[in-house]
């Protein structure tokens, strides 16, 4: 089975935690519980039409963190905080050779963020709001896309485990 390392980073408050919860089947939970250090999940899912065995890392903003060893970052801030998206912004000019999606969440709150600070960042974009179950298919269909993107950039997503398989779509593509 393929294998995806998913990192989930962000400023605090911004839905990193609901995101993943979302993900793993939860419905929207409107309380707040700070989460505590790094914490990491583990699933069996679907990503681009393959079965992939995830690793799902929420992990707080933090300007040391390394994502190294991440298939893909997810820099998650709040369409409702400035803020948020300034340390996202800081975050993403930190990082290289991993593919981003930047990831403003809280759609549904009033807008702090505008589209012209959005369409600055030069990395995928997704806006989303956890309270809808669409939005989250839709990042994690980007993910799976985002992924086979990147197949050239050193770290063959699909084909990791598999050169040349003749099965998958990096191989059947090239
Ligand atoms: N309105 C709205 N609230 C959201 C959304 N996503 C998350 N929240 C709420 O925002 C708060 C923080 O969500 P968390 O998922 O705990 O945020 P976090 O980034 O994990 O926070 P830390 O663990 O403190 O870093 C919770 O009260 C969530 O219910 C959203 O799309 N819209
Ligand atoms: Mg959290």
């Amino acid at each position: 089975m393929h294998s995806a390392n998913i990192m989930v980073l962000g400023a605090d408050g911004v839905g990193k935690t609901t995101i993943i919860h979302r993900y793993l089947g939860s419905s929207f939970d409107a309380d707040y519980s700070p989460t505590n250090g790094i914490k990491v999940f583990i699933d069996e899912g679907t990503l681009a039409g393959y079965d992939v065995f995830l690793t799902l890392s929420d992990v707080p903003y933090n300007k040391t963190v390394k994502v190294e060893n991440a298939d893909i970052v997810l820099i998650v801030f709040s369409l409702a905080d400035q803020d948020s998206f300034i340390s996202a912004k800081e975050f993403l000019e930190t990082i290289e050779d991993v593919p981003v999606i930047m990831v403003g969440n809280k759609s549904d709150l009033p807008n702090k963020v505008s589209a012209s600070e959005l369409d600055s960042l030069g990395v995928p974009l997704i806006t989303i709001t956890t309270k809808r179950d669409y939005d989250i298919h839709l990042l994690f269909d980007m993910i799976g896309t985002e992924l086979i993107r990147h197949r050239h950039n050193g770290k063959c997503f699909m084909c990791q485990f598999c050169w040349h398989c003749g099965d998958c779509k990096c191989c059947i593509t090239n």
